[in-house]
């Protein structure tokens, strides 16, 4: 690899991204961690010139590069080429199974000497149900580059757990990861549980919306990736006041309509109903094998799940946008997607009652499917 400066350097991380992505897609982890190490060779020298950049300072930029720049935009990749039926589940998979060995990679050969002086001490963790481990995994790491040390906990962690963990290290703060819009309800416990235990709580991923406005309804500090985090992290987060138990009415005045309870509360049968409802509508949907009829349950389910966080959050974009992505998935797969309409239909049929649930549905069958 040619050492890289100046405009070539970008020209070059789009040439890593490639390789990267190659390697990935013949499923080859050697070549992947070879691409991966490779990067930082390349992008270190590229700010090697920089007045007053120590050599521990050179290395971090270049780990840190390589994780944001190269490692999670081919992730990112992965993901677009699994929506559009590019590749299978078993190559995604394969896939970010690879992606996690190069970000271990570039940890060790990246790895600050240990000194036992840290600017503090976080903990990193995904929301109760979120299996996108990931994005969690990157941002510890970038915090570990810049000096903090990071207890990183991973996939789904019950919130009682998180919250005795924060507790029992005097975590300074709790940086909580989520990808899934559907787990913000739970997302919320988490957060007021921490707050609660006197925690500030930093969320970030998908899940928390276009520039984390579910983060701050839930009274959370947000950012957009780890530079950012880091960055608030470093302007030391407030603390919030220790207060017992609290209701998410009260982040959520909303929820006082008991919408979201009952649609919760009745939701298998909901699921039920509609799958019968489709199947009266939608003839085709008496052809199909096994394998078709759990996976039309389980998309009703979603269907079921994301409404229901629509009303928790009050925002009727998050519905309509999740029928958008959910039409650009049975697009793809050659399922028409006007058949989401009768699941709507008996949705709204069965909800009626409820001004709130309507709005969401309405707003949904005016998309063009
Ligand atoms: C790999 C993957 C999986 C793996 C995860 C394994 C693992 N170890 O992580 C598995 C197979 C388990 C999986 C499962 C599912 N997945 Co998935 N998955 C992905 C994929 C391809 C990559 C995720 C990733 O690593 N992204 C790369 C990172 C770098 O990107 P990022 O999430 O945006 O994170 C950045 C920022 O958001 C931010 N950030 C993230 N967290 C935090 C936290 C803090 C505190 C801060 C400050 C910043 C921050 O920093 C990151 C770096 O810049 C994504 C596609 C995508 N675009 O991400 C789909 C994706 C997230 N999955 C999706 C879906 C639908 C699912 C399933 C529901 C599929 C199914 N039917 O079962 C399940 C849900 C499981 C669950 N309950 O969590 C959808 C979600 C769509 C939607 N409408 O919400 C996506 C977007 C795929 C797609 N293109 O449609 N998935």
């Amino acid at each position: 690899m040619n050492r890289v400066t100046g405009d070539d350097e970008a020209g070059s991380l789009a040439e890593l991204r490639d390789q990267l992505w190659e390697a990935l897609g013949e499923c080859d982890e050697t070549r992947a961690v070879a691409v991966a190490r490779r990067a930082l060779d390349a992008a270190e020298p590229a700010q090697a010139h920089t007045v007053g950049r120590t050599a521990a300072d050179r290395i971090r930029g270049a780990g840190e590069r390589v994780l944001l720049e190269l490692i999670a935009p081919t992730q990112e990749r992965v993901g677009l080429a699994w929506a559009a039926n590019d590749i299978t589940v078993a190559q995604e998979h394969a896939a970010t199974a690879i992606s996690e060995r190069c970000i271990a990679a570039v940890a060790d050969a990246t790895a600050p000497a240990p000194s036992g002086t840290y600017a503090g001490r976080v903990t990193v963790a995904c929301v109760t149900g979120e299996w996108h481990a990931l994005p969690a995994r990157l941002l510890s790491e970038v915090l570990r580059l810049r000096g903090w040390r990071v207890d990183y906990l991973g996939a789904q962690v019950p919130t009682r757990h998180l919250v005795d963990h924060v507790c029992r290290t005097r975590a300074q703060a709790v940086l909580l990861s989520s990808s899934i819009p559907f787990l913000l309800p739970g997302a919320h416990n988490a957060i007021t549980s921490c707050r609660g235990a006197g925690v500030p709580v930093l969320a970030g991923g998908a899940a928390f919306g276009p520039q984390g406005r579910y983060a701050r309804l839930m009274q959370a500090e947000w950012a957009e990736d780890a530079t950012d985090a880091a960055a608030l992290l470093g302007r030391d987060l407030p603390r919030p006041r220790e207060h017992a138990a609290r209701l998410a009415e009260t982040d959520l005045p909303h929820l006082s309509d008991q919408e979201y309870t009952m649609l919760r509360r009745t939701s298998l049968q909901l699921v039920k109903q509609t799958f019968v409802d489709v199947e009266d509508d939608f003839p085709a949907t008496h052809r199909y094998s096994q394998y078709q009829r759990e996976r039309t349950i389980e998309d009703i389910d979603f269907i079921v799940s994301f409404l229901a966080t629509a009303l928790y959050v009050d925002d009727v974009d998050l519905f309509t946008t999740f029928i958008t992505w959910t039409a650009g998935i049975l697009a793809a797969r050659d399922v028409p997607p006007r058949c989401l309409i009768p699941a709507l239909d008996s949705l709204l049929k069965q909800l009626k009652d409820f001004p709130r649930v309507v709005g969401i549905l309405t707003a949904a069958r005016g998309l063009t499917l």
